[in-house]
C-alpha cells in the first residue's frame, strides 16, 4: 500500500498520509511521493481543490524518528531541503485552495504541514504539537514563520517553547484552525466544505492565495498596487464574466474555473 493514496472526485483531489501504523510520521518515500502529487495537482485542470488527510488516528507526527536515527538515512540538512521546504512552497504556490483535514493528532513537522494550508478544519479530538523542543530540535516546515502570523508572536513562542498539546477547540480560538468538527460529522462535514470551494471561481480564489502569500511581507502601499494588479487579472477571467451575468440575471452562477 502505498504511503500517500491519492483520488480525484468531483473536481477535488484527495490526498491521504497513508502510514497509520506510524501516525502518518514522513519518511524519504513519502515526503517525495507527496510533492509529486501535489505536483499533479497544480498541474491538471480537472483539479479545483485539494483535501490533504491522515489514516487512521493521525493526521502526521512529523518526522519519521527512526528515519533519522538510521546512519545510512538521509542526514537533516538534506530532509528538510528535499523533503519539508518543497511541500511547503509547493502549497502555497499551488494555484488551488489545499484544506488540510486534521483528523487527529498533527506533531512536529505534521503539524506545520496542516499550518501552512489555506484552511484548515480539525476535529474535535484533534490536536496541534509543536513537538521539536522536546528532542532539542527548532519548529521548522514553515512554523517559525506561520505560527506568530496565525496565533500571534507571544503565543507563537509559548506553543514552540513548552511543546504543549494544543486542542483542536483551542487552535480555533487562537486562530490556527479555521473551524473544528465533531469526530462523527467531521469527514462529511470537511468534504462538503472541500466540495463548495470546488466549484467556486477558481482563479479568483488562486489570486487571492497569492495576495494573502504577499500581505504577510508587503508594506500596504504596496499590497494596494498588488491588488490593483491581481484584481484585473480576475476581472479577465470568464468566471468573472459568468458571476456578474449570473446576479444580473438572478440566477445561481455555474464556474468552470476559467
Ligand atoms: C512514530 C512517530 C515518529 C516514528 C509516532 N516517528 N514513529 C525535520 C528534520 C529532521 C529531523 C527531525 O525532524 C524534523 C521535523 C519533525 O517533525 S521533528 C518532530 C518529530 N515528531 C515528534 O517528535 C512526535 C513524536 N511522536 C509523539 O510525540 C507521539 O507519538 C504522538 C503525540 C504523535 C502520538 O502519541 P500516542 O497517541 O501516544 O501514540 P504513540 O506514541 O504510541 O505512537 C504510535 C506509534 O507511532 C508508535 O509505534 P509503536 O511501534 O510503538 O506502536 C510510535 O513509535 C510511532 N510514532 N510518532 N515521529
Amino acid at each position: 500500500m502505498s504511503s500517500i493514496l491519492f483520488e480525484i472526485r468531483d473536481q477535488v483531489a484527495f490526498i491521504t498520509l497513508n502510514r497509520p501504523e506510524k501516525m502518518n510520521a514522513f519518511n524519504r518515500e513519502m515526503a517525495l511521493l507527496l510533492q509529486a502529487r501535489l505536483d499533479e495537482c497544480a498541474s491538471l485542470h480537472e483539479v479545483r481543490a485539494v483535501y490533504l488527510t491522515g489514516s487512521g488516528r493521525a493526521f502526521s507526527a512529523g518526522q519519521d524518528l527512526a528515519e533519522v536515527a538510521n546512519p545510512d538515512g538521509p542526514g537533516m540538512a538534506k530532509i528538510l531541503s528535499e523533503h519539508y521546504n518543497p511541500i511547503v512552497t509547493r502549497i502555497r504556490n499551488l494555484p488551488k485552495p489545499v484544506v488540510a483535514a486534521v483528523n487527529g493528532v498533527a506533531a512536529g513537522a505534521g503539524a506545520n504541514l496542516a499550518l501552512c494550508c489555506d484552511i484548515v478544519l480539525a476535529s474535535k479530538s484533534a490536536s496541534f504539537i509543536q513537538a521539536f523542543s522536546k528532542i532539542g530540535l527548532i519548529p521548522d516546515t514553515g512554523g517559525t514563520w506561520f505560527l506568530p502570523r496565525l496565533v500571534g508572536w507571544q503565543k507563537a513562542a509559548g506553543i514552540a517553547f513548552f511543546g504543549d498539546k494544543i486542542a483542536a477547540e483551542a487552535a480555533e480560538k487562537m486562530g490556527m484552525v479555521y473551524a473544528v468538527y465533531p469526530d462523527d460529522e467531521f469527514a462529511d462535514a470537511t468534504r462538503a466544505l472541500v466540495a463548495v470551494l470546488a466549484e467556486m471561481p477558481t482563479r479568483a480564489l488562486a489570486l487571492t492565495k497569492h495576495a494573502l502569500n504577499y500581505s504577510a511581507v508587503n508594506t500596504l502601499e504596496a499590497q494596494l498596487l498588488k491588488e490593483d494588479e491581481l484584481q484585473q487579472r480576475a476581472a479577465e477571467t470568464k468566471d468573472y464574466a459568468e458571476g456578474v451575468n449570473a446576479f444580473l440575471n438572478k440566477r445561481a452562477p455555474k464556474f468552470t474555473g476559467e
